[in-house]
């Protein structure tokens, strides 16, 4: 098991396009084996490769209710292909963000593709949590984050927040 450190606001890495992932070569199962064991440990639902400071489009998410029936997700070059006009404001946290959540409205129900680890190409819906959820690490491959979706006071009042927290870490050594 591998667990790799996150990469933390202010990190100019999650600002980062992310690129496509070409073959699936050994090199990325482990990435994906690294993100899953990232994830878990965290704990999290979801974390985009640039998280852990790898600029691929690869996500891994697992929105199961209980710890006893998982169900690990790996998202090749995701794409939303639709998303409802209806929206649905749900309480977001970020795991580069720490401890931090707020209100965020996206789209209710979306359908998404991806090509999972075998090479095949998948077409899903999904709506609340999924949905939410897909929506945010996608968002992380174009170096979006959740708190450009909130008001510019709260959004600047965070990132002052954790630019003095790593400061003060850098000169703690
Ligand atoms: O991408 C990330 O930073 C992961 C993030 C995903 C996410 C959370 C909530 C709404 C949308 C997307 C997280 O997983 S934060 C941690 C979290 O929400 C959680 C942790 C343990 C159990 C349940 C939720
Ligand atoms: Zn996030």
């Amino acid at each position: 098991m591998t667990i790799r450190p996150l990469v933390i606001l202010p990190d100019s890495r999650l600002r980062l396009v992310s690129e496509p992932v070409g073959p699936i070569t050994d090199e990325i199962r482990q990435l994906a084996k690294d993100m899953l064991d990232t994830m878990y440990d965290a704990p999290g639902v979801g974390l985009a490769a640039i998280q852990i400071g790898v600029p691929k489009r690869l996500i891994t998410m697992d929105v199961s209710k209980s710890e006893d029936e998982r169900n690990p997700m790996v998202l090749i070059n995701p794409e939303i292909t639709w998303a409802s006009e209806e929206l649905r404001a749900y309480e977001e946290g970020c795991l580069s963000i720490p401890e931090y959540y707020e209100e965020v409205e996206r789209p209710d129900r979306i359908r998404f593709r991806y090509t999972d680890l075998d090479g095949n190409v998948v077409e899903r819906d999904a709506e609340g949590l999924m949905a939410t959820c897909v929506q945010h690490e996608i968002d992380h491959l174009n170096g979006v984050l959740f708190i450009d979706h909130i008001s510019k006071l709260k959004r600047d009042r965070v990132i002052t927040k954790f630019r003095k927290a790593a400061r003060r870490e850098a000169q703690a050594g």
